[in-house]
């Protein structure tokens, strides 16, 4: 199977990675001057009020400025959704002004009036892909409208400067909460059992309380500027639809990461190819000993992975010896494991894999919180 490329489609990101911080600090900024193109709309709201209302006659809807953390889309910066439960408020995001904006499905032609509660953004009602959206202009510009927050005191400036284009708006997943779940099916596609962590473990081997949930149309929705949501499927069940997922959205980060790395020495490196990324216990099986049934790829913060520009079903040369060998393999380890000392937060597990039999060489990503290697 082969990459193709990402569908064009606007969309924004974000990964939950702060927590409700986020809303007080988004309010206390100023708004820049750009938002002004919305204040005709606007009498009173209070946005955009200062300067520049004589900016463009671009269509923005009534008043509102959305205000992202900076950190939801990543270390990469190329994270493009965020995960929340139906109808919670989702976390990183701000809202001032009018709530007149939509949610759209990226599945089906459904539309949800967009819930604004306390200064935040409740997500959609409804499981499933969504993207938030001006009614008045869906193709709205959001450099004009959203506002990246960063925390941690490094919003020196918090005006201008923390303005960036992004392509679209807000894309959020809205997960399946795991109560839904009965005897291992949920919504008809067999998970299986999350044991219960063992008390020695850490909280990263807790059962995930939620599913991403894929369909056959939203298979090919990005996660990233460089992934989508059915790469990371388990590899079974080929005609059952929707299917579930548990992703981690550090894992894509590092991917990311790790992908830009690889460029920036020369390679060619548009995506991985994913051989294993969540795997359900089901699929997943207790192993030997039972170690399979605490594997990271059940957690969903586990990716086995090569480089296949070439397009040849194995790991590409980067070594430059004319062979796809274990030292190929070793470049994106390595490469990942620079990256993981340089972002603690992503830390986790590398090992490396030789080829065997048919199967190429392959390396294992995971972000477990610690380090490990094998
Ligand atoms: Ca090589």
């Amino acid at each position: 199977m082969r990459k193709s490329p990402l569908p064009s489609k606007p969309a924004v990101f974000s990964v939950v990675l702060l927590g409700a911080v986020i809303v007080v600090s988004a309010l206390t900024y100023k708004p820049p001057r750009m938002v002004s193109a919305s204040e005709e709309h606007n009498q009173g709201s209070g946005i955009g009020d200062e300067e520049g209302s004589s900016s463009s006659s671009e269509e923005t809807g009534d008043g509102w400025v959305l205000s992202v953390e900076e950190g939801l889309t990543g270390h990469s910066d190329r994270l493009r959704v965020t995960l929340a439960k139906p109808g919670e408020p989702i976390e990183g995001v701000a809202i001032e002004g009018a709530c007149d904006l939509r949610w759209k499905a990226a599945q089906g032609e459904a539309i949800e009036e967009a819930v604004c509660k306390d200064g935040g953004l409740l997500s959609p009602p409804a499981v499933g892909a969504w993207t938030l959206e001006s009614p008045h202009s869906p193709k709205l510009s959001t450099k004009t409208a959203v506002r990246r927050v960063t925390l941690g005191g490094k919003a020196e400036d918090p005006s201008e400067q923390s303005w960036r284009p992004v392509p679209g708006m807000l894309d959020v997943l809205v997960l399946r909460p795991r109560e839904e779940k009965e005897r291992g099916m949920l919504n008809g596609y067999r998970v299986g059992t999350y044991r219960p962590r063992p008390r020695n473990f850490s909280n990263a081997y807790e059962p995930p309380p939620a599913f991403i949930e894929v369909t056959e149309e939203t298979q090919d929705f990005p996660v990233s500027d460089h992934f989508r949501l059915g790469e990371f499927l388990t590899k079974d069940q080929e005609d059952v639809w929707p299917k579930y997922l548990v992703l981690d959205l550090r894992l894509i980060d590092l991917l990311e990461l790790v992908l830009e790395e690889l460029r920036g020495k020369g390679h060619e490196a548009s995506g991985f190819f994913i051989m294993s990324g969540y795997r359900t216990p089901y699929y997943n099986g207790p192993g030997s000993g039972g170690r399979a049934a605490f594997s990271r790829h059940i957690f969903g913060d586990a990716a086995d992975v090569w480089l296949d520009e070439s397009g040849d079903g194995r790991m590409d040369d980067l070594t430059g010896d004319g062979r796809s060998s274990i030292k190929d393999a070793r470049v994106i380890a390595g490469a990942a494991e620079k990256l993981q000392k340089r972002h603690p937060d992503l830390a986790g597990g590398i090992g490396v894999y030789g080829p065997r039999g048919s199967r190429g060489p392959f390396v294992h990503i995971d972000v477990r919180g610690e380090p490990a290697s094998w």
